[in-house]
């Protein structure tokens, strides 16, 4: 199984090499087949450029500008749009998700679940250095979410998730355009009828360059798409979910000739 990684990253010029560089170790010594995919909005620094290094040298690395207006979501959504394996991770460039919980979502999907994912709010799980305030934030939106969805999974605001290419067919359109697309792909997967598995992940702050999310803009867009997805599972009896058999218009199928 090809998995395509993909990487949103903007002005990420300290830690996209390392990230990229780190994920090649990794996937290669591990077997993996792979491409890696970096989605670059307008950086104003050298991003572009460390990767496009890297990707001479390694064909399985490449930059892909966003033909999406800027931001997080419509960058992972561009990535989506391109990439060519049979499977997609999003992984940040800032080096605060672990290649090898990769691999452990790798095999996941090569073992058939639909979907791959992690918390780091588990037995076996490592966070180092995360903001206080962020992690308050953090901890409600997650607990909202699975009162709300009545799962027992806690960490589905990370956006870093691997899944089978089918499930990215099964949750077109997208609506989300900026961070809170990392919560619109996991509960549209999980809703519309993927099953998925849960691994301990590590996370580490980032020691270079600015985080980027917002929590203040990003709050009614999470409530948005959260509701959004809620009103789905609830009242359309099912009509998105894999599998439902599609009703025929009236008079059967048209004839073949
Ligand atoms: N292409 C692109 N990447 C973005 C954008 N915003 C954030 N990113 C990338 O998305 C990842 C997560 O962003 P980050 O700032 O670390 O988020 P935070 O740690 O949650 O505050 C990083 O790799 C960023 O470079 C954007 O508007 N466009
Ligand atoms: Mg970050």
């Amino acid at each position: 199984m090809k998995l395509s990684v993909v990487i949103p990253a903007q002005n990420e010029e300290g830690s996209v090499g390392a990230t990229v560089e780190g994920l090649v170790a990794t996937l290669e010594r591990e077997d993996v087949d792979y491409e890696i995919v970096v989605v670059d909005d307008d950086s104003e620094d050298s991003t572009a450029a460390v990767v496009g290094a890297i990707g001479a040298e390694n064909p399985r690395v490449r930059v892909h500008r966003s033909h999406y207006e800027r931001g997080f979501g419509m960058a992972i959504r561009a990535g989506l749009d391109v990439f060519q394996g049979d499977a997609v991770a999003i992984f940040m460039a800032d080096a605060s998700d672990d290649p090898k919980d990769l691999v452990r979502y790798h095999r996941l999907l090569e073992e058939g679940w639909d979907c791959a994912f992690g918390s780091r709010f588990m037995p076996g799980a490592r966070i180092y250095d995360y903001p206080r305030l962020k992690y308050i934030f953090n901890r409600l939106a997650n607990q909202f979410i699975r009162v709300l969805f009545r799962h027992r999974y806690n960490d589905t605001t990370n956006a870093f998730k691997a899944y089978r290419r089918e499930v990215i067919e099964t949750v077109q359109p997208l609506l989300s355009k900026h961070f809170n697309l990392t919560v619109e792909l996991p509960l549209k997967a999980i809703v519309r009828g993927h099953s998925y598995a849960v691994v301990p992940n590590s996370w580490t702050n980032r020691t270079s360059g600015e985080a980027k999310l917002a929590m203040k803009e990003m709050g009614s867009r999470y409530l948005f798409i959260v509701l959004y997805v809620w009103l789905e599972s609830t009242l359309s009896r099912g009509d998105y979910r894999v599998g439902k058999p599609q009703r025929r218009p009236a008079g059967g199928p048209p004839s073949p000739s």
